[in-house]
């Protein structure tokens, strides 16, 4: 289970924002000075919830994506308690409270759902991220939808080079694990811990997962469909409604990746964990795309448009980057995601006194696998995690730390990883707008009684 780091984002983002910029690409889906406007309308967001948020990490806590509101989605009060019957959230599958928090149409896996479970995660856990809600799509009457002047003969999108479901399957396949982490994941830390919250899902660790998917390699299919030399960007969209953030309709959900990724790793899958993908994955066809940001991985994929010129959407220009003090005025790319470690045990655990407890975590980080981990029970100072050693390369790393608890008290719980680049976590997360990347040590607090 290798990483796949043949292709740098934030260097192919940068290079796209500059071309971007100098006016030399096109399709970024929003005029320049809307998306400025945009920008200016989010930060005012962020300063709102910046006052009328206390600084608490609370075990629920509730979504402040301005975007969910608008879009016809549940919006802010309408948390676990006000639509616990399961329509509003937009995502099929059951959201049990002890496995899931919710979020307007979002679902974060609760870290405590983890503890006795194998590597990947049982998908009637795994955390859903919506835009908009889950779309139904039958596997009989659904396209993959090729078109661009990147393939021979320039297709139209009227008019594409089209794929079936069974055509799909007829293809040689691959498995693959591969981790999927929003970019927003820890987000709820930067006001917990930081004192300055930001606009988006509020996560705190759950919106990460690791599975099994299966399916046919992207590279297969675009040869299939004609891919020439001339061909730049692959912009995969997603069959679910266009999102509505802001009073700005920004379409379909999608995200360019430069042809030599689209090539390298990036599936077309139509199954996980061994089952055909279900309704809130990205049935019957997604896209992943193993050490990128969450958002790459579009799911309900129908439209790919394959380009000889460069690419945007609003997923990389406005979104999904680095703004705020420190950043360039146009944001700065999203690299990998960065190292975070769990506990997997729930918020404000109760831990008995005197016995011996043995602490289970896992740590990860979009660059690389992990090298060593770390965990601070409140008493004496960092000591080394034991590593399973099974995991060891993979998209994850389980680890485990024996403690007895002294007296009866709070604790706070600390763990950090190091990933093979060096890149660690430090304990104060640099701040950026949008609340993206979150890489501090989170302090997890527990009960021992
Ligand atoms: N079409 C579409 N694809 C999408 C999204 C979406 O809302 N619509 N959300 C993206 C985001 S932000 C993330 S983090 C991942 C989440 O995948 P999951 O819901 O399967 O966990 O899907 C991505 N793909
Ligand atoms: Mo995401």
């Amino acid at each position: 289970m290798p990483h796949h780091l043949s292709h740098d984002e934030a260097d192919h983002d940068a290079r796209r924002a500059r071309q971007w910029l100098a006016g030399r690409a096109r399709g970024a889906g929003v005029p320049r000075a809307r998306l400025l406007e945009l920008g200016a309308a989010m930060t005012a967001l962020a300063a709102a919830a910046a006052e009328r948020e206390p600084v608490a990490v609370a075990p629920q806590p509730v979504g402040t994506d301005p975007g969910a509101t608008d879009s016809g989605a549940p919006g802010p009060g309408s948390g676990p308690a006000a639509d616990a019957g399961g329509g509003p959230s937009g995502i099929v599958k059951p959201l049990p409270a002890q496995l899931f928090a919710r979020h307007d149409t979002n679902a974060e896996m609760r870290w405590e759902a983890m503890a006795g479970q194998g590597y990947v995660v049982p998908t009637d856990r795994f955390f859903v991220r919506n835009h908009t809600h889950t779309p139904r799509i039958d596997t009989g009457t659904w396209r993959l939808s090729l078109f661009g002047d990147g393939l021979r003969g320039a297709p139209t999108r009227d008019r594409p080079v089209e794929f079936g479901y069974d055509d799909l399957r007829r293809l040689p396949a691959e498995r693959v694990t591969a981790l999927v982490e929003c970019a927003g994941n820890g987000r709820r830390f930067f006001a917990g811990q930081q004192g300055r919250p930001t606009p988006g899902v509020a996560w705190g660790l759950g919106g990460v997962g690791v599975a099994h998917w299966r399916g046919v390699r992207l590279a297969e299919v675009l040869r299939r469909a004609g891919l020439t030399g001339a061909a730049v960007d692959v912009m995969p969209e997603g069959l679910d409604p266009e999102y509505v953030t802001g009073g700005v309709n920004l379409g379909r959900v999608r995200r360019p990746l430069p042809v030599g990724k689209a090539l390298d790793d990036v599936l077309l899958a139509y199954e996980m964990n061994g089952e055909p993908l279900p309704p809130d994955h990205g049935h019957p066809v997604r896209v992943v795309v193993p050490g990128w940001i969450g958002v790459s991985s579009i799911k309900w994929v129908g439209p790919v448009e394959v380009s000889a010129t460069a690419l945007f959407s609003p997923w990389n220009t406005q979104l999904y980057r680095m703004f705020g003090p420190g950043y360039p005025a146009d944001g700065a790319a999203l690299g990998a995601q960065s190292v975070k470690s769990a506990f997997e045990l729930p918020w404000d655990a109760r831990v008995p006194a005197g016995a011996e407890v043995l602490l289970r975590g896992r740590s990860w980080s979009g660059a690389g696998p992990i090298r060593s981990v770390q965990v601070h029970t409140g008493d004496g100072g960092w000591r080394p995690a034991e590593l399973v050693t099974a995991d060891a390369g993979g998209p994850w790393q389980r680890w485990t730390a024996r403690w007895r608890p002294a007296g009866p008290g709070p604790v706070t719980l600390r763990a950090r990883a190091t990933d093979a680049t060096g890149a660690g976590q430090p304990a104060r997360a640099r701040h950026n707008d949008l609340g993206y990347l979150f890489d501090g040590v989170v302090r997890h607090p527990v009960t021992v009684c």
